[in-house]
């Protein structure tokens, strides 16, 4: 399998639009502050950039409030970008709107079509495989579609179950290098995990799970201080970015950015 791993050296990220408070959330906790999420939303890129990104900033997108969650709309793989097929409806166009930024940065942009529904949050890649979580968004056909794209250019997926109730495999596990993955313990309860060091998030932190390594830093969303030492004592490069607008529509670290 060609090596795809926690080092990269762009990022693709959209501009949040004001039309975010229209975003899809599994649960109504309150509208997100729009001014204090593009201060979080310029924390999270200029991270990114000491991180080492070039960072390419898409200007937001009104039509489209879920859209600066970036990461559902592709897969970024070393040498092929993949459009996926959102199984949210009202995310559907957000696709037409990335593919010509794919095209400009790779030679070869696959899609994933009809009839199949495939989320980019949902898909974990480490360098031995690409885990595919079944999801409220994913489905069984979306993952055999996107099996047919990347297994013949000798990428390993598997497919495996995001947990009931969790809206992205990623909303419950991140990759920190490699062999290691940071995970909820109710996802790691599911045994997808085998072969791989698990670092468990802690007890009522598990939001602190979808995290992402850049490089060597790691971003996490601020507010998880038992999660954070466990990292630190593992020896990781942490950076804390307050995410406290983004989770109030179900996203996080991962959402925001297409990595590469
Ligand atoms: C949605 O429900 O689609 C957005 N409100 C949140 C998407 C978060 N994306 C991700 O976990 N990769």
């Amino acid at each position: 399998m060609i090596e795809a791993s926690c080092e990269f050296s762009r990022a693709i990220t959209r501009l949040p639009a004001r039309s975010i408070v229209d975003g899809l959330r599994a649960e109504n906790t309150g509208d997100p502050d729009y001014e204090q999420m593009l201060r979080d939303h310029a924390h999270y890129v200029a991270t990114l950039q000491q991180a080492g990104a070039l960072v390419t900033e898409l200007p937001a997108l009104e039509a489209f409030p879920d859209s600066v969650f970036v990461e559902d709309v592709a897969l970024c793989l070393p040498d092929i970008a993949v459009l996926m097929r959102p199984g949210a409806a009202s995310r559907a166009g957000e696709i037409a709107q990335m593919a010509p930024v794919l095209h400009d940065r790779y030679a070869q942009v696959l899609e994933i079509g009809a009839p199949g529904h495939i989320e980019g949050g949902d898909i974990l890649t480490t360098p031995g495989e690409i885990l595919v979580g079944r999801s409220g968004r994913t489905d069984s056909a979306g993952i055999a579609q996107l099996a047919e794209i990347v297994e013949p250019r000798g990428y390993r997926l598997r497919e495996v179950l995001t947990p009931p109730g969790v809206l992205h495999f990623k909303t419950d596990c991140s990759l920190l290098d490699a062999e290691t993955i940071l995970a909820t313990p109710r996802l790691h309860a599911s045994g997808c995990f085998e072969g791989y060091r698990v670092i468990h998030t802690a007890d009522n932190e598990e939001a602190a799970a979808n995290s992402i390594r850049y490089n060597d830093l790691v971003l996490m969303p601020a507010g998880f201080p038992l999660t954070r030492d466990r990292l630190l004592e593992a020896g990781y490069q942490v950076r804390e970015i307050n995410n406290c607008e983004c989770a109030k529509l179900d996203g996080g670290m991962s959402c925001l950015s297409l990595r590469f």
